[in-house]
């Protein structure tokens, strides 16, 4: 269970407003294995399929056209309960009701410009970073504190 993962993106907004040192930070300091991490111009073929539950949605078009505007730096993190504890780090949706103290909450107001994304369960986690790379882009590795993160 110590080797959950989960896909964390800083979307196009999160890169243009030089936000990605910060967000990163956050998810090592909290003490999870970084395992996966690379920046990349999304597809519109590979976002049709992150957001394939999304499709019907009235807001649909223009979160395309928001993800594919820039480079997106995209990243699996590894670690105990790491799918929800991410999604408590990055907070609600919409940022008018993130806590302050999460991502959104601190960065962020507008639902349409996140920052960030967060897989929202494990089977998604598992399908996203599926998606996102190769197999041999992510890495197994000992992190030198684990005995004292982990008992
Ligand atoms: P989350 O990113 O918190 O998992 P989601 O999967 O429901 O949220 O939606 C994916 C993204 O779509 C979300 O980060 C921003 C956009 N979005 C969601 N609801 C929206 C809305 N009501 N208006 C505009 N964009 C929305
Ligand atoms: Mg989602």
């Amino acid at each position: 269970i110590n080797d959950e993962r989960t896909l964390i993106a800083v979307k196009p907004d999160g890169v243009q407003r030089r936000l990605v040192g910060q967000i990163i930070q956050r998810f090592e300091q909290r003490g999870f294995k970084l395992v996966g991490l690379k920046m990349l111009q999304v597809s519109e073929d590979l976002l049709s399929q992150h957001y394939c539950q999304l499709r019907q949605k009235p807001f649909y078009p223009s979160l395309l056209q928001y993800m594919t505007s820039g480079p997106v730096v995209v990243m699996v993190w590894e670690g105990l309960n790491v799918v929800q504890t991410s999604r408590a780090m990055v907070g609600h949706t919409n940022p008018a009701e993130a806590q302050a103290g999460t991502v959104r909450g601190d960065f962020s107001f507008h639902v349409s410009r996140n920052v960030v994304h967060a897989s929202d369960s494990l089977e998604g986690a598992q399908r996203e970073i599926q998606l996102w790379f190769q197999g041999n882009e992510l890495l197994n590795w000992v992190c030198c504190d684990q005995t004292s993160t982990y008992e």
